[in-house]
């Protein structure tokens, strides 16, 4: 299998901030450097100038060279880059660039609501479909959802929350992250000095049902998930209470497409974990502060139940999810919940300033440690996200360890720009097969979070630079010539595995809302699709745009939550 991976001059098929970086990457066969050509739409040469060579790529297996053409700053659409014969895809020059992908990657949530109506006046009518999972025929959950035999002697209703991804799963860990990263998107509005354009967060910029109540519509869509959450914590008076069961999903695996209507599965809860009790700790203390100004009946409640979550947690500290539990849904385990310990206890000293908190804090091991991975932080590696809010949010930390937590942000972005430096296609992730693994594209834009936020801390334009130009991999200056966001380059990804959005396989169904972004290439090539296909890639080339492949193709709420807060970062620098 050959893919067609197009022009070998790679850009960011969606363009480039006129004051940002601006490199392509050309794959030739040359070892020395060749003349390259910048060209407006009717073919007039804007700019021009000569690629550096980088010899052989491991991640790509391609001998490529660089192309800067950062001093070109003026706006213009439909630009290309010309070199070595080949013209590369068209892309845009504008301040304006992201604008519109602020809102797009946070409306994916909305469609992926459960329990609700999807009102295709706000979203348009290919998306538009009946509440799924109301308990109404043929779904049998999640208004009464019984626990799997022999967990629990109770039934919960546990209606709403967001779909995970491709499947009608509704795990807590997962439904963590995306909510931190909502939140965060948020909350830095209020914090960073160089964001100050919050009200492109506020109310009536997304096409929720909420607009319009005087609420951020960033908040009302964060809290359809943070009330599901709640409504997953162990009732008081039942064994384990205040923990919270790990996950509701379908007792059986479904095919696809499948409607969440049409689901007819028996749902089940799962047992308590530690993780999931500490993912409720974590998102909701951090909401209580944020409600606090629009909802404090609501605030207080969340931080009620985070209190609880968090002492049931150190109570049952070692309760652990099991690997072997992905029938119907993922498994989403997870046996090291240090990390989760440290998040939700610094989530609860940024909103009550409690000394008990600020103990567990400067006590978890995370606190010193060097919690910005290579690889980038995920669902089950979430440290980074107390880090970083131990940073950004203002709080009685003791001024020098305050200053060695900030430190600690900019210390991490010096290393993914060292990275990235030495990456052909720009991305802050090591070249080795280790870092395309499933999901690996957040972890990328997770990375460049940690950029931006070092940017946000410091002003210095060398982490705006890093943070911006991470982005250029997502959207098509890769191995593949692939943009990885729906409707977002001139060749993006349109067919990830979904059961809603299965237009590959019913023409009359939609494909994914533009601004959903695939899991993206992963050589560990987990699934038989993908296997069979691309047996042997490269790791950058390990991906393809089918609907078979959910290992590298499906679409999930933590991906678009890192790809929301990144796209906000953006959005403000061209408004800057
Ligand atoms: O994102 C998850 C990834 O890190 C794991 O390696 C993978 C296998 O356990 O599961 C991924 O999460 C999936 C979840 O288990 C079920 N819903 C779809 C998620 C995205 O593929």
């Amino acid at each position: 299998y050959v893919p067609d991976t197009g022009p070998r001059v790679r850009v960011n098929q969606v363009g480039y901030l006129p004051d940002g970086p601006k490199r392509a990457t050309l794959v030739t066969d040359a070892t020395t450097a060749l003349p390259w050509q910048l060209k407006t739409s009717t073919g007039t040469v804007v700019a021009s100038g000569t690629t550096t060579p980088r010899g052989l790529d491991a991640a790509s297996g391609q001998n490529t060279h660089t192309i800067d053409f950062t001093g070109y700053a003026a706006q213009a659409r439909d630009l290309t880059l010309v070199a070595d014969g080949e013209t590369s895809h068209p892309f845009d020059v504008q301040k304006n660039v992201y604008d519109r992908l602020r809102s797009d990657s946070l409306q994916f949530f909305y469609i992926q609501r459960s329990g609700i109506a999807i009102d295709g006046g706000l979203v348009g009518a290919q998306y538009a479909r009946p509440a799924g999972h109301l308990g109404v025929a043929p779904n049998q959950g999640d208004t009464d959802v019984p626990c799997q035999p022999g967990v629990c002697d109770y039934r919960l209703d546990a209606r709403g929350g967001w779909y995970d991804a491709g499947d009608h799963g509704k795990y807590v860990v997962n439904g963590g992250i995306a909510t931190a990263q909502l939140l965060s998107a948020y909350e830095r509005t209020k914090t960073a000095p160089t964001a100050g354009f919050g009200t492109a967060l506020g109310d009536n910029t997304l096409r929720v049902p909420e607009r319009g109540n005087a609420v951020p519509d960033i908040l009302d869509e964060a809290r359809w998930e943070l009330d599901w959450m709640l409504r997953m914590q162990v009732p008081a008076g039942k064994p384990l209470a205040g923990m919270v069961h790990h996950k509701l999903h379908d007792q059986n695996w479904t095919g696809l497409p499948l409607a969440p209507t049409a689901d007819p599965q028996p749902r089940e809860l799962h047992p308590p974990s530690t993780a999931a009790t500490l993912n409720l700790a974590a998102t909701a203390a951090q909401g209580a502060r944020l409600w606090a100004p629009y909802d404090p009946a609501f605030a207080a409640r969340a931080l009620t139940a985070a209190k609880t979550a968090y002492a049931a947690a150190k109570a049952h500290p070692a309760v652990y999810a099991s690997g072997a539990d992905g029938n119907g849904g993922g498994a989403y385990s997870d046996n090291d919940v240090t990390d989760e310990f440290y998040w939700a206890a610094a989530e609860l000293y940024l909103t009550t300033g409690a000394a008990t908190y600020r103990t567990d804090v400067t006590a978890s091991p995370h606190h010193t440690g060097d919690v910005f991975t290579a690889t980038g932080f995920s669902w089950g590696s979430t440290a980074a996200l107390g880090r970083l809010d131990l940073a950004t949010v203002p709080n009685g930390l003791p001024k020098a360890d305050r200053a060695r937590i900030r430190q600690s942000v900019l210390t991490a972005a010096d290393a993914y720009l060292a990275t990235a430096g030495g990456q052909a296609y720009g991305l802050p992730m090591p070249g080795t097969p280790g870092s395309y693994f499933w999901g690996g594209n957040s972890n990328v834009i997770n990375n460049a979070v940690v950029l931006a936020t070092a940017y946000d801390l410091s002003g210095r334009a060398t982490y705006r630079t890093g943070a911006v130009e991470a982005m250029d991999y997502i959207f098509g200056r890769n191995a593949l010539n692939q943009s990885y966001v729906t409707g977002w380059g001139e060749h993006a990804s349109e067919n990830q595995h979904t059961r809603i959005f299965a237009n590959q396989l019913d023409p009359a169904l939609p494909h994914p809302p533009a601004g959903s972004i695939a899991g993206g290439a992963n050589a560990g090539l987990d699934d038989p699709f993908a296997k069979q296909l691309l047996d042997g890639c490269k790791p950058m080339f390990c991906y393809v745009d089918d609907i078979n492949s959910y290992a590298t193709n499906e679409v999930a709420i933590n991906w678009n939550s890192a790809l929301a807060w990144i796209s906000s970062f953006l959005a403000d620098q061209g408004a800057a």
